[in-house]
């Protein structure tokens, strides 16, 4: 909520895979190859909620041991989605505690039998603790709900004779503690007069629904014993050439060779090299531009990389392709640069609910986003307030959309996270979202980029349209002054509830949502080419959160509705960010390109 200072921290730049600088292994994202494959457990599940008072009579009957079906009633659960607006028992809506899902598989014979064959049980995400059986045995354990894990499960699939099926099973609560990202607490309500014994609430720190479940895929991989764990990349450009430098990881064996072979989009090796690792050359590099910037955006090459080894079992190989953009990221005092240019981010905030999918993954929502995206003419989206699926980011690199990558911990104030972020990565630009005092806050000395939310005229003098630009000129004077580095606008809104008007524009219409924002643009071409690189609106579109008093069915500040449909100012945005794109296109002169037809300014 804005008058909360809340914060949260997050790394931006374009989101090229492959980017965990400095961690031990990685995780790659699951991929088809001529070594590889992929058994997706996207569909029905089985699903019970755990409605016992302890919450605990899954673990106490060990539901894990035996088909879910055998220990009481189950439901049809689909994955990926939320389970709290599937079914219509209220209870689940509201649950809070350990929920119970179950798919029975059945794998190929080659996995079962063939030694050489290593087979993975991968978890796009489970909200937000999960703990995962195999055939009843105790598997996994993981906390955090916005990012993948993963067991090898070979030496549970590859025992003897054929297990004709194998069951995954996975408990997840969804309890939000004060440990726990995002953070929240259960609250105990021991007046028996008014509430039965044992009563609790979650109280939750953030404005988005607790959605959870498992929200993204599950799948089942291969990969030879011995692997391409990782391969980590980063890019950077000498004159005109194009600089890849590749880091490889192996398991599975000491004794082996790598090939790295750089393929260019139609498939032409431009570049190659041997060992773990290594620096591609590329002369005369095309480069990954930002869509809208340039008029050839998203360049990918791909970096294809094959792993020969001698183990015990006999010869294998391994074989990965990463696509790889070729760019450089700057921040000077006052500018964002990518490949040398100053690039101004035109975007939106996001979250990743819809309609009664919840938080679920869904192909058909992610691709209309990304047209409402490019309709819009917004160049970038802030991931506000988790990690997105991969997929997701994956779309950016091809579509030339920057992301500002947001962390879970929204809430939470701890510039030492920043320094964990660069040392994990110190490729990318980091930036700390806030909303506090300009002279008290304690990210910004941290950052390369500050990133700022308010919210005049709604929470503040609400109502005094009049007012946004000069409260707006103060807010990023004192900021600029204080700490001379370039400012993003990372949030301002209202609440607008699609149909309602009103002229002269009041609270809540989609006139007042419109004239707020022509008063925040006023504001915002002042300082644009000076040290304000860039306005994110809240929100892209409509969310749900919490029941309170000041939420009508969630979150309205969306410039389009749950449902995708546009308010009257998702108009103006358009028509702002599209004359601001034509603006600041590099080089001026491009030709029409593909991203700008249908814009109004073509
Ligand atoms: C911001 C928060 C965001 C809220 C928004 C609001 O970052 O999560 O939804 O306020 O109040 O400060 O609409």
């Amino acid at each position: 909520m804005a008058r909360r200072s809340a914060v949260a921290w997050a790394a931006f730049g374009p989101l090229l895979w492959g980017c965990a600088l400095g961690l031990q292994g990685g995780m790659l994202y699951p991929q088809e190859s001529r070594s590889r494959e992929r058994k997706e457990l996207d569909g029905l599940w089985s699903f019970r909620a755990d409605f016992s008072d302890n919450r605990r009579r899954g673990f106490e009957e060990q539901w894990y041991r035996r088909p879910l079906r055998e220990s009481g009633p189950t439901l049809d659960m689909p994955v990926p989605s939320s389970f709290n607006d599937i079914s219509q028992d209220w209870r689940l809506r509201h649950f809070v505690g350990w929920v119970w899902y179950e798919r029975e598989v059945i794998l190929p014979e080659r996995w079962t039998q063939d030694l050489h064959t290593r087979v993975v049980l991968r978890i796009g995400s489970a909200h937000s603790y999960a703990i995962v059986w195999v055939n009843g045995v105790d598997t996994l354990e993981h906390e955090g709900g916005y990012l993948p894990f993963e067991a090898d499960i070979s030496n549970l699939v590859q025992v003897g004779p054929l297990p004709s099926r194998l069951r995954i099973t996975i408990a997840i609560n969804n309890t939000l503690t004060p440990t726990t990202l995002p953070p929240g607490t259960i609250q105990y309500m021991n007046d028996t007069s008014k509430y039965p014994k044992g009563y609790f609430v979650q109280n939750t720190y953030f404005d988005f629904f607790n959605y959870a479940g498992l929200q993204r895929s599950v799948l089942l991989y291969t990969t030879p014993t011995t692997y391409i764990d990782d391969i980590t990349v980063t890019t950077g450009v000498e004159q005109d050439s194009g600089l890849v430098n590749y880091q490889i990881s192996v398991k599975g064996s000491n004794l082996f060779e790598l090939e790295a072979r750089l393929l260019d989009a139609e498939n032409k090796v431009v570049a190659n090299g041997t060992g773990t690792q290594g620096q591609l050359k590329v002369p005369g590099a095309s480069l990954w531009w930002p869509y809208l910037m340039h008029e050839r955006p998203a360049y990918l090459y791909s970096l294809e990389v094959r792993l020969t080894a001698q183990t015990s079992l006999g010869p294998v190989s391994d074989f990965y392709s990463l696509p790889v953009g070729i760019r450089t990221v700057a921040v000077t005092e006052s500018q964002f640069l990518i490949n040398g240019k100053p690039f101004y981010f035109h975007g939106v905030n996001k979250h990743e609910d819809a309609d009664i999918r919840g938080k679920g993954f869904d192909w058909p929502l992610l691709v209309k986003d990304f047209n409402l995206l490019r309709w819009l003419g917004a160049n970038a989206f802030r991931t506000s307030h988790y990690p997105y699926a991969e997929e997701v980011l994956q779309m950016c690199d091809r579509h030339g959309i920057v992301v500002i990558d947001e962390c879970p911990g929204v809430g939470l104030a701890l510039p030492m996270v920043i320094a964990h972020t660069k040392a994990l990565d110190p490729s990318r630009p980091v930036t700390f979202v806030s909303n506090s005092n300009y002279a008290a806050d304690k990210g910004a000395p941290y950052v390369d980029v500050i990133c700022l939310n308010s919210y005049y005229s709604w929470y503040h003098d609400y109502g005094h349209l009049e007012l946004i630009q000069l409260q707006l000129a103060t807010q990023f004077e004192n900021w600029y002054k204080k700490y001379q580095k370039p400012i993003i606008q990372s949030e301002y809104g209202a609440e607008t509830i699609a149909g309602f008007h009103q002229d002269p524009p009041l609270m809540f219409t989609e006139e007042y949502q419109k004239s707020l924002l022509e008063q925040y643009h006023l504001g915002l071409d002042q300082k644009r080419r000076k040290y304000v690189v860039g306005e994110l609106i809240w929100n892209f579109a409509d969310f749900m959160t919490e029941q309170s008093l000041t939420r009508v069915l969630g979150n309205k500040k969306g410039i389009f509705t749950r449902q995708r449909q546009p308010k009257s100012a998702a108009f103006l945005l358009r028509e702002r960010y599209w004359k601001i794109a034509n603006e600041t296109r590099y080089p001026h002169s491009v030709a029409k390109s593909q991203c700008l037809e249908n814009s109004p300014f073509t």
